[in-house]
């Protein structure tokens, strides 16, 4: 279901509910762990969907950093590339979740931008096990992906695929305040 369509320059920008592993994109972004091993929630969805080749990939990366991003293939999946971002765990703001969680989206645009990607698909990172505030990860999530568009000027369509209406209407909020109505 989508709930909001933004244009930025010659780049549209959506606000969907549906399962991120559904999509058709050159490649959907994993909210993931440190050991990239597989977990819960949305993580745990993308590799069941993907198949355990994406696990063998991920294997061979030797982890990943808080706030940072890899790429794989998608193999079973519809998108292309997974690219897996690990966010901050929220422990009350102090320590630098913001900017951790900012540099997810950053990292991964910049991934698009090397592999010359056109699509790209996020979940809302770090809102679920992570329990970041959804608001405040919203408004870091639109603001921060629309910053990370010129280093990604292959980029033509960013979904942001949320798992619930509240959450949707919380990156609507955030996206209302940036852009202009397709
Ligand atoms: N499609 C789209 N969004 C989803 C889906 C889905 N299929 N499933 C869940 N979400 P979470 P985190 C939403 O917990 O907070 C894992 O164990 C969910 O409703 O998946 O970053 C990892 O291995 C929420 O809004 O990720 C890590 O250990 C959002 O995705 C840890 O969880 C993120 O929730 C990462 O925690």
């Amino acid at each position: 279901m989508t709930v909001l369509t933004r244009r930025i320059g010659g780049v549209q920008l959506e606000i969907i509910v549906a399962d991120i592993t559904t999509l058709s994109v050159d490649a959907i972004v994993n909210a993931a762990n440190t050991s990239l091993h597989g977990g819960g929630g949305v993580d745990g969805a993308i590799h069941r969907a993907a198949g355990p080749e994406l696990v063998a990939e991920c294997r061979m990366l030797h982890g990943c950093k808080t706030g940072d991003a890899k790429i794989t293939r998608g193999y079973r999946l519809k998108a292309a590339h997974v690219i897996h971002t690990v966010g901050p765990v929220w422990n009350g703001g102090t320590l630098g979740e913001d900017d951790l969680l900012a540099s997810c989206y950053r990292r991964a645009m910049e991934l698009c931008g090397k592999h010359n990607l056109s699509s790209v698909a996020f979940p809302a990172i770090s809102t679920g096990i992570y329990r970041f505030p959804a608001d405040r990860a919203a408004e870091i999530a639109v603001r921060t992906t629309i910053e990370g568009l010129s280093a990604a000027p292959s980029v033509g369509r960013v979904i942001f695929c949320c798992f619930s209406e509240p959450s949707a209407q919380l990156h609507a909020e955030a996206l209302g305040r940036h852009g202009s109505p397709c």
